[in-house]
This record gives C-alpha cells, sequence and structure tokens, in this order.
C-alpha cells in the first residue's frame, strides 16, 4: 500500500515536471531563433519579445500551460517548428 502511494506520487510529480521543463525549451528556442536576426516586422518583434516575456513570466508564477501557450504564439511568429 505505501509503496503504491509513492508510485502515485512520482508519476503525479514526474507529470508536472514535463510540463514545467516545457517552458524553458521553448524560451531558448525563442532565443536562438532571435539571436539569427530574424526578418520580423517592428510589430512583430515587439509582439514576440512580449510573449517571450509573459511566456516566462507565467512559467515562474508555476502557470505552465500557459506559459507553453504564450511561448506557442512567439514560435508561430518566429515560425519555429515545436518539437
Ligand atoms: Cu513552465
Amino acid at each position: 500500500m505505501k509503496r503504491m502511494l509513492a508510485l502515485g506520487v512520482s508519476l503525479l510529480f514526474a507529470a508536472g515536471t514535463a510540463m514545467a521543463f516545457h517552458c524553458p525549451k521553448d524560451m531558448k528556442q525563442i532565443d536562438d531563433a532571435l539571436a539569427k536576426k530574424p526578418k520580423l516586422t517592428e510589430a512583430q518583434m515587439k509582439e514576440v519579445t512580449k510573449l517571450r516575456a509573459d511566456g516566462e513570466a507565467l512559467h515562474k508564477a508555476g502557470k505552465h500551460q500557459e506559459s507553453v501557450d504564450e511561448l506557442g504564439k512567439a514560435m508561430k511568429i518566429l515560425n519555429i517548428k515545436s518539437a
């Protein structure tokens, strides 16, 4: 019984951790794309920068799903295929 509980807890933890690791990965992809000086309009650049900052803030607030959503929008503008 104790062992089952431990397994359940570790599975739950693993699921949360997988999500939490997604945001930094997306942020890195965005940073990498920005480092290559992509051809974006000024408005797009502003949007990407904002989404990137929002994503990081949401990630730090523990709202990983929302963070992934915001970062996903930035990645779409940058034409990054999410892995
Ligand atoms: Cu996160």
